[in-house]
């Protein structure tokens, strides 16, 4: 083994603890073997073999093929590529490496030559493009620093966000490509292990808002439909040594900078917030769907952001994932999907691609009671598991998840046209539709008319809930 060779070896395992969360530094050499220029030229393509993926419809025994999503079909009087919004998560596909707390990184991509440099960036960037391509997906997300390396300043890190964003734009520009949302990462970094917006330093607080502001800005020059905020670190380890009431506040304070700053550069984007409960802290403040709404509700901020739900997010909260579309949905607040799942026997973010039929049914029965989702999207926030090393896992693992989604659309039809479910949700609230029902509806029942009422009818019949029977028409969707 050559010095550089060790050298890169020792990096990776320096660099395993930072990986968790796949972002920054997680790749490691690809092949110690291999020669890179420090260029980003790459000869040919990067998924060689593979073309584009087609439908060929549920008897297809091709697992380089749609079964499923047929993106030009009408379904419920919408094409499925519109009802189904697919984004690309840029962290995961292209900055994942396998690692986890416990193990060095297992994915050796053949285009990654080892480095985190601007070169290594871009070639990353035309690889992401020619994926795209061929999985016939034409949204994408990415943070800061997924997509450009750090320099060693504030001015040298944003110029060469720059320089990878420039030729993201000439990409975007030579296909139908386009960015569903843009984030800053303000999780990674040492100097976020107080949080970002809820730190206790103001040198940090400061620190995010500049980054916020450069991510802002290079989402709405790629066109971005939303700006998402993840506050990974906005939260607490213990309340003994934290201001709960004052990092809140800053928090607000942080939001209501980025909607002037959002609406000062014509911004028009959809700006979103992701509830997750813990993980990396204790306890994360926007805990869950309903905590956000409340949260936004208390600082007047409702109207000008709506939720971005993920799926493990959800489990993890304690809630299922349809729950929190729901919550979200009724509030008026259900902007975006980061499309993934957990494991129901792992405690943590697990990130997989949704494979379940009957969760995704219910993700999409909540979509299409939204009339769509546009302009947020279905983003696989979803990661190859450790133990998927094959470029073709890459493209596997994106088309299982989404036939998943379009099976759960069309199931969703099947239940829309049989009606029997709608039909008993509707009987089951029947009672109201009745004239002292309206009044009670309407704010117009007091206490004492609906006492007056008790003494006239005597007790009241309750009837069955219809559980079973509600299960066996969702089931006979399936
Ligand atoms: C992590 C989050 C993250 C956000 C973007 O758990 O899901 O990936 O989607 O920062
Ligand atoms: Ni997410
Ligand atoms: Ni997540």
């Amino acid at each position: 083994m050559k010095s550089v060779e060790i050298l890169l070896l020792l990096l990776c395992l320096k660099l395993v603890f930072f990986a968790a969360f796949a972002s920054v530094p997680s790749i490691c050499p690809a092949d110690l073997g291999s020669e890179f220029n420090g260029s980003d030229e790459w000869d040919g393509e990067f998924f060689p073999g593979i073309h584009k993926i087609k439908y060929e419809g549920p008897s297809s025994k091709n697992h380089l093929a749609f079964k499923w999503y047929n993106a030009e079909e009408e379904i419920l009087g919408k094409k499925m590529k519109d009802w189904l919004r697919f984004s690309v998560a840029f962290w995961h596909t292209f900055r994942g490496s396998g690692a986890d707390p416990f193990g060095a990184p297992t994915k050796f991509w053949p285009w990654e030559d080892g480095t985190n440099s601007l070169a290594m960036a871009k070639r990353r960037m035309r690889a992401n493009f020619e994926f795209l391509e061929k999985l016939g997906v034409e949204l994408w997300c990415f943070h800061d620093k997924d997509i450009a390396p750090d320099g060693k300043t504030l001015e040298e890190t944003n110029a060469n966000l720059d320089e990878v964003v420039a030729l993201t734009k000439e990409l975007q520009g030579r296909s139908k490509i386009h960015l569903l949302w843009g984030t800053a990462q303000l999780f990674l970094h040492p100097r976020y292990m107080h949080g970002a917006a809820t730190s206790s330093e103001v040198g940090v607080y400061a620190y995010a808002a500049a980054q916020v502001k450069k991510a802002m800005e290079v989402t709405h020059y790629l066109g971005g439909e939303n700006y998402v905020f993840w506050g990974g670190r906005e939260g607490y380890q213990t309340l003994l040594n934290t201001d709960m009431e004052r990092e809140l506040n800053h928090l607000a304070r942080f939001l209501e900078a980025a909607v002037a700053y959002k609406k000062k550069i014509g911004f028009n984007g959809t700006l979103l917030i992701e509830p997750k409960p813990q993980e990396p802290t204790k306890h994360q403040y926007d805990w869950d769907a309903a905590t956000t709404a409340s949260f936004l509700q208390k600082y007047g901020l409702t109207g000008e952001f709506k939720l971005n739900i993920e799926c493990n997010h959800a489990t993890l909260s304690g809630h299922s994932c349809h729950h929190e579309l729901e919550t979200a949905r009724i509030n008026g607040l259900l902007g975006n999907i980061d499309a993934n799942t957990g494991d129901p026997q792992i405690g943590w973010d697990t990130d997989q691609f949704l494979t379940d039929i009957g969760e995704a049914t219910l993700v999409m029965l909540s979509v299409v009671r939204n009339g769509g989702i546009a302009p947020g999207g279905f983003n696989f926030d979803a990661k190859l598991r450790r133990e998927s090393t094959d470029v073709e896992d890459i493209f596997i693992a994106h088309i299982s998840g989404m036939d998943t989604l379009a099976r759960g659309l069309r199931n969703v039809a099947n239940l829309i046209e049989d009606g029997s479910l709608a039909k008993l949700v509707r009987k089951r609230y029947e009672s109201f539709d009745t004239e002292i029902g309206a009044q009670i509806e309407a704010g117009k029942a007091d206490f004492e008319l609906l006492e007056k009422k008790v003494l006239e009818w005597g007790e009241p019949k309750v009837a069955s809930g219809k559980q079973e029977l509600a299960e066996m028409i969702f089931q006979s969707a399936l």
